[in-house]
């Protein structure tokens, strides 16, 4: 990753765009979140080109920087892999103890929340709306909403991102469509990360 080192950007509060020289933009696609999704035979269906979301990131610090800040703006795609909501990897931060505020932009959403012996819950997102991660938790969105929903979030630049936990215990529940409602359904079959 570059780091522009910039101190100073443009965000604007209404669409989420950011503007600036020192702006990282990476993007996520189907392809990629794969076995993330509960119904593998359904992501087969989409193409694997499909983008699911979207990151813009503003790195005034250099990563792993003790006492910095990071700034970033997700957009997730509004759509569905059978029941299941577009959503972000999601992961714990490396440093366990780090924290890190969520701010809904537009659109509509869930932010799950994990903790360490896997017991999961949400907390709805939408236009304003704003979110206090504590250390030691994992966090994922999903997009419930029909519009492409946009969130900042701000985070310690020496929290680091541990993907690995995600992919080998997932979460222990998720947001699926239930008769045309967003409902966290639990993992039946679910093993917690601590064992
Ligand atoms: C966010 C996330 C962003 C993308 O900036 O990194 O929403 O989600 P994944 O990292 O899970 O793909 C954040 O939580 N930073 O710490
Ligand atoms: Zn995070």
């Amino acid at each position: 990753m570059q780091t522009g080192l910039d101190t100073h950007i443009r965000f604007d509060w209404i669409t989420g765009g950011m503007h600036g020289s020192a702006i990282e933009v990476s993007c996520r696609k189907l392809g990629q979140l794969q076995s993330l999704f509960r119904d593998q035979a359904r992501v087969v269906e989409l193409s694997p080109e499909t983008l699911v979301y979207r990151v813009e990131c503003w790195y005034p610090v250099e990563p792993g920087t003790l006492g910095g800040l990071f700034w970033g703006v997700t957009t997730i795609a509004p759509g569905k892999v059978g029941d299941e909501y577009f959503m972000t990897h999601g992961h714990f931060h490396e440093v366990a103890d780090r924290a890190e505020f969520y701010i809904t932009v537009r659109g509509r959403g869930a932010l799950l929340l994990m903790d360490r012996l896997g017991r999961t819950r949400f907390e709805p997102m939408e236009s304003g709306s704003m979110h206090y991660i504590p250390g030691g938790v994992a966090h994922r969105v999903a997009n419930t909403g029909e519009t492409p929903l946009v969130f900042a979030g701000c985070w310690p630049s020496d929290a680091g991102h541990d993907y690995g936990t995600i992919l080998t215990s997932a979460f222990g529940a998720r947001m699926r469509d239930v008769n045309g409602e967003p409902v966290l359904v639990p993992e039946a079959d679910y093993v917690c990360p601590c064992h």
